[in-house]
């Protein structure tokens, strides 16, 4: 992996990286600043999604300190033009298209703050655990701004552009059990446990074969934007491709000859 950007008064990194055997973890890590992403942050992702190692099978992305993230660092706004403006949220396109189309499935741990920009960050991964302290705000439209890093594209997929533009225009605060209720989170836990769930789904999804993964993450959603002929042809090409492959074959040969597992209730 490439040199980790860091934070020019510290020796810190502004994103962790650590390896839990075939888990990739990364940490948005300026607590100080409530994790608020400057460009050197947003590069420090970049080059993360850039260089994976081929023996990660997941990757989970939380936030150091009391917050999962405070979105855009507001303080780098202020003296930009317009053209340098559309640049940087192309810089952020650029950068979420890697997360959302990473080789391997994204576990992202939210916890307080899940604003703004953290919150498009949140919504480019595949799997969301929320602390029952994470809050998710726009409040793009209280600052004068709007989204920039794909928010608009990608959390009304998520959850209803009705919703996104209650928070946008009215500045309204989801808590996290509104958040689940609407679609922002998959699993819902206790304040401090935010962790060790995302993890142990990492792990999970570790154990699936990795181009069913694959397929999930990169064929789904386009299918899903696909007319539905469409879609329906490309899922019969991505299921036969999925099927052809070696570990296919055997994980199902196991299920036949009773050596795999029965699909239960956890
Ligand atoms: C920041 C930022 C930031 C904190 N940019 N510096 N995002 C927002 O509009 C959210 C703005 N932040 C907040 O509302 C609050 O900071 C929080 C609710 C997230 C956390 O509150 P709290 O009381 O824990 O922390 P704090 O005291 O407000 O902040 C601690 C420090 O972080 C402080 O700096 P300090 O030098 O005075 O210690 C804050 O100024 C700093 N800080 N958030 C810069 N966002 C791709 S386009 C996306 C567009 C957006 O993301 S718009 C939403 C921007």
């Amino acid at each position: 992996m490439t040199a980790t950007p860091t934070t020019p008064d510290a020796a810190e990194p502004l994103l962790r990286s650590e390896r839990d055997g075939a888990v990739l973890h990364l940490r948005l890590n300026r607590p100080l600043k409530r994790n608020a992403v400057n460009d050197g942050l947003i590069l420090a992702i970049d080059q993360a999604f850039t260089g994976i190692a081929s023996d990660v099978r997941c990757i989970v992305l939380s936030g150091e300190g009391q917050h999962f993230c405070a979105g855009l660092d507001l303080s780098e706004l202020s003296e930009r033009t317009v053209y340098e403006g559309v640049l940087h949220s192309r810089m952020w396109h650029a950068t979420l298209d890697k997360v959302q189309y990473a080789p391997v499935p994204v576990v992202a741990v939210l916890h307080g703050a899940t604003i703004g920009g953290g919150l498009e960050i949140a919504a480019a991964a595949h799997i969301r655990v929320a602390e029952r302290n994470a809050y998710y705000g726009l409040p793009e439209g209280q600052r004068g701004i709007f989204v920039g890093g794909g928010g608009s594209m990608r959390l009304p997929r998520l959850i209803g552009t009705s919703r996104m533009t209650d928070m946008m225009l009215t500045g309204r605060v989801f808590d996290a059990e509104e958040g689940q209720q609407a679609g922002l989170s998959n699993y819902l836990v206790e304040p401090g446990e935010g962790l060790s769930k995302g993890m142990a789904l990492a792990h999970k999804i570790c154990g699936n074969a990795p181009l069913s993964n694959f397929a999930v993450i990169q064929a789904l959603p386009r299918i899903a934007e696909l007319p539905p002929a469409e879609g329906l042809f490309v899922e019969s090409l991505v299921a036969a491709i999925a099927q052809g492959d070696p570990t296919a074959k055997e994980r199902i040969r196991a299920f036949l000859d009773g050596r795999a597992a029965k699909v239960a209730k956890q």
